[in-house]
């Protein structure tokens, strides 16, 4: 454990490394208890700056030796702090020897070196390499690695690293190595070595310049049979970036390793990604859709990786939305580009809308969460105590969308001009955001000053929309202003150049053709507009009849848009809007505006009635069967209830919970015969496929049962218990038992029982088991808090605090999908918080600053709720020993 209270460090703070290490070579012998890792760093200085010490940083290591130039290092060479050693280096170059000793079975935190399942992995990013060894652990030390592994050859067979494998043979007493090279110098954070007992799927492919390289999928030998969606994922991912980018695989071998213990997503170590196993194994079985559609993302996200991050990666852990932002929109894309290209010319615009709102429905929920709380910060922040709980929203998603609009204001032209440019200036260096915006700049001779605000500027900003018709004249003003409201430590906030998408729809629901003022060009129905002063307004000529305006087209900034429409209007859009992610948005904006009202009614104990304007919009969407499933299962999925709590002012989760119960009964009742009938046309028959047709179809059906379901329609419910008993897919099984496990059932208990019987050896699909009941609403009324469950769900066998997926699926749904049930009236699931972060702490600092987070946004909350968090916030605050992952989230929360 660190100190305390961790220092701030700042961004303005940075100095470069007064010695750069050109090579290192790394032996470790691997043991459980105690692995030796000996390490000889070959060093030059930087003769650039000033003479200065060699700086290493270490955590948690035992020194067994350190040398200089092969002679002991004399005691006055080497002077030590908390967390960091010199040694004064004479003249040019020197070589660095050193020896630690490390228990990588007592390490429960999994950054570093560590076991999991008998196999030993790593993970550095963000500082874990200092827990392995002393080194210049931050991300521009870029040095040639050699690793020698040896270890025990029965446990661990199969050993990798990073790079080629130049060398490998067995040893005395059982054990065996194998010498690992990499020829492309890299940061600490992206070494990585695995000695484990796997198997592996592997291809040979070629790339766009005619080099064969070696695949590979390594997972535990019982699951190779769920390796060949990330191999085909791998393979899109490698063709999609030579075509669109240009950018091909540089090694002759790429591996992806499956772990069961992970603290996050995955990691794209240099030629060998490190995957936590939820996002690399799939099989009908035992993975949804949404399964294999996350596990396509992810393995081109860190694919992707290889160039924007790895070949140019950042100079400092402030410019992390430079590899993290860039690359988040890059798989955005691949997938929305897959999505399309199954689809077909005809389902292709209806297959990205669905991906689009997708993203935007994340960024919505938690990224604007996160930019109105105690932890806002701009995508790249100005300081931080733990980098760890920087791996935000903000810098992934919001990064994403800064980038989205580069690229909307450029061109899908400018913006790989830009991209070529910036890999033929900074191939192999570790460079900042400003480096990438420069780029974008210069290959378009585009002035971005104003834009570099998106880097700088935390806070969403509101864009206010207001239109007028003249019909004397035949013109449309639509006046566009916009504000960021303050955020901790940034209370002015400068005007930001906002990309802002535009139509105007004719009363037959058809797009009018657009002429700004001042230009000739007429003809295109969409047009991106550039909102770059606080308020500006722009004038539409040759407009025949008074349009209905639809603004921010495929949520062309992440902005919130304050556009005045009555429940008319919205329900116009709903039908008719032609761009399809603003058809949702309609429908969501009108769904919210229900909702708030039932809310409010509950709150004050009145009835509750729900407009039949809507239901008929809503029944309209229903039965539109020119619509693609898919989306129209987006549009009818209600807002989620954590972007409704950010809606609220205070937050009270228990009259939003009776207001979504309500209109789900609603709709579910007054709709039953529509659902029923949709349900009967939406089977998929055939094998299963990962397919965006058939996905949409099963999502469609899915959804009706959930509304059939709550609301307690008998077919539905004989519906949902049949698809459950005779299911061939996940999808299908998930679907069904998450229907009847949202619903007063009595055939819940049974199902939830069979799904465990059935899959009770299987640790993946069992997260599903646990989230699904730690994120179940009430629906009868005598059944017991479900914070019992969660209680008893603890100590179920399969269940344990050491794997972050399990913590993940059971507390992370409880605390965050389940917010009427976590901010229970009596404080009781905030002293459960309380007693579980402190646990978690102890073990995974990582995963305990996670679940901090849930409660970050209390002050959105009523009084009495608030005064019952403060308390325990407070107490883990005062907790002994606290991490300072943990330190930083709730003194930030109090402060
Ligand atoms: N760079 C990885 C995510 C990652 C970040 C931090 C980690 O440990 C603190 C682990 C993984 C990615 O973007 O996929
Ligand atoms: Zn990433």
């Amino acid at each position: 454990m660190k100190t305390e209270h961790a220092p701030s460090i700042q961004r303005s703070d940075y100095t470069p490394l007064a010695w750069n290490v050109d090579g290192v070579d790394l032996h470790f012998a691997l043991d459980p208890a105690a692995t030796v890792v000996t390490s000889r760093l070959r060093c030059s200085r930087n003769t650039q700056i000033a003479p200065a010490p060699l700086r290493l940083l270490g955590e948690d290591l035992e020194v067994l030796g350190l040398t200089v130039d092969g002679v002991e290092a004399a005691p006055g060479l080497v002077t030590q702090g908390e967390g960091w050693l010199e040694i004064a280096l004479e003249g040019r170059s020197a070589e660095v020897g050193i020896v630690t000793r490390i228990n990588p079975q007592s390490n429960t935190s999994l950054s570093g070196l560590y076991v999991s399942r008998g196999g030993f992995f790593t993970q550095c990013e963000a500082e874990g390499f200092r827990r392995i060894t002393w080194f210049p652990d931050r991300p521009d030390a870029m040095t040639r690695f050699t690793v020698t592994l040896e270890a025990d050859a029965a446990s661990c067979p199969v050993l990798l690293s990073n790079g080629n494998l130049i060398e490998q043979g067995p040893l005395a007493g059982g054990r065996h190595y194998a010498r690992w090279e990499d020829p492309f110098p890299k940061p600490s954070y992206l070494f990585a070595l695995v000695a484990a007992k796997l198997v592996a799927l592997e291809r040979r492919v070629t790339t766009a310049s005619g080099r064969e390289v070696l695949l590979q999928v390594w997972v535990e030998e019982g699951n190779l049979d769920r390796t060949e969606h990330a191999m085909d994922s791998l393979i899109h991912s490698m063709r999609w970036d030579e075509e669109v980018f240009g950018l091909e695989l540089d090694l002759d071998r790429f591996m992806i390793v499956a772990v069961s213990d992970f603290n996050m997503g995955a990691m794209e170590n240099k030629g060998l990604n490190i995957f936590n196993a939820k996002y690399v194994l799939a099989k009908p079985d035992t993975a949804t859709d949404v399964d294999y559609e996350h596990i396509e993302s992810v393995v081109a996200h860190e694919y992707f990786h290889n160039w924007t991050g790895n070949r140019v990666t950042c100079r400092d852990w402030f410019q992390l939305t430079l590899k993290e932002g860039l690359t988040v929109f890059r798989d955005q894309q691949f997938s929305a580009d897959m999505l399309a290209v199954a689809a077909g010319d005809a389902g292709a615009a209806s297959a990205r809308a669905v991906k689009r709102i997708d993203d935007v429905r994340v960024l919505r929920a938690v990224q604007f969460a996160e930019d109105a709380g105690p932890m806002a910060h701009p995508i790249r922040p100005d300081s931080y105590q733990e980098i760890n709980n920087f791996y935000t929203a903000t810098v992934y998603e919001k990064g994403a969308e800064v980038i989205r609009m580069l690229h909307t204001l450029l061109g899908a032209e400018g913006f790989r001009n830009g991209m070529d440019l910036y890999f033929s200036y900074h191939d192999g260096q570790a460079v900042t955001c400003d480096d990438f915006v420069d780029c974008m700049a210069e290959a378009n001779g585009h002035d971005l000053d104003q834009f570099m605000r998106w880097y700088s500027q935390a806070g969403t900003p509101h864009v206010k929309a207001a239109g007028a018709y003249d019909a004397a004249s035949r013109s449309y003003t639509l006046m566009l202003s916009q504000h960021t409201p303050p955020t901790p430590g940034q209370t002015d906030k400068q005007p930001l150049l906002i990309p802002v998408a535009v139509g105007l729809i004719g009363p037959d629901g058809r797009d009018l053709p657009l002429r700004l003022e001042g230009e000739n060009h007429a003809g295109v129905t969409t047009r991106v507009l550039e909102l770059s002063e606080v308020e500006q307004s722009f004038r539409f000529l040759d407009v025949a009849v008074e349009p209905v305006p639809s603004v921010l087209r495929g949520f062309s900034a992440p902005v919130i848009l304050d556009l005045a429409e009555d429940d008319a209007r919205l329900a116009f859009r709903m039908a008719h809007d032609t761009d399809a992610f603003n058809r949702w948005d309609a429908a969501q904006r009108f769904a919210e505006r229900v909702i708030l009202v039932l809310t409010a009614d509950a709150a004050a104990g009145r009835t509750l009635a729900v407009p039949a304007d809507f239901v008929a919009a809503f029944r309209a969407l229903l039965n539109d069967a020119a619509l693609d499933p898919a989306f129209r299962a987006q549009a009818m999925t209600l807002p989620s209830e954590g972007y409704l709590i950010e809606r609220m002012q205070p937050a009270d989760p228990a009259p939003l919970r009776v207001a979504l119960m309500h209109l789900m009964r609603a709709l579910g009742t007054h709709l039953a015969d529509d659902w029923l009938a949709l349900c009967r046309t939406l089977e998929v028959t055939g094998p299963y496929r990962y397919h965006p047709t058939d996905a949409g179809r099963r999502a469609l059906g899915n959804l009706a049962l959930k509304y059939l379901a709550a609301a307690g329609v008998p077919e539905g419910l004989a519906w949902a218990q049949a698809q459950f008993a005779r299911f061939g897919n996940m999808t299908e099984g998930v679907g069904a038992l998450a229907a009847l496990v949202q619903s007063a059932s009595p055939a819940r208990e049974a199902a939830l029982g069979a799904f465990h019987a059935r899959y009770r050896d299987d640790a993946l699909v069992l997260d599903k088991w646990f989230a699904l009941q730690a994120g179940a609403w009430r629906w009868d009324a005598t059944a017991a808090p479900v914070l019992e469950r969660v209680r008893a769900l603890m100590v179920d066998p399969a269940f344990s605090l050491a794997n972050p997926n399990k913590v993940y699926a059971l507390l992370g749904s409880f605390f965050r999908a389940n917010p009427a049930e976590f901010h229970a009236a009596d404080g009781s699931g905030y002293a459960f918080w309380a007693d579980q972060v402190i646990a978690l702490d102890a073990r995974n600092p990582q995963v305990a600053a996670r679940m901090a987070r849930s409660l970050e946004n209390w002050q959105r909350f009523t009084p009495a709720l608030q005064a019952l968090i403060r308390v325990q916030l407070e107490r883990v605050a005062g907790a002994t020993g606290l991490s300072p992952d943990v330190t930083e989230i709730v003194e930030k929360a109090l402060a």
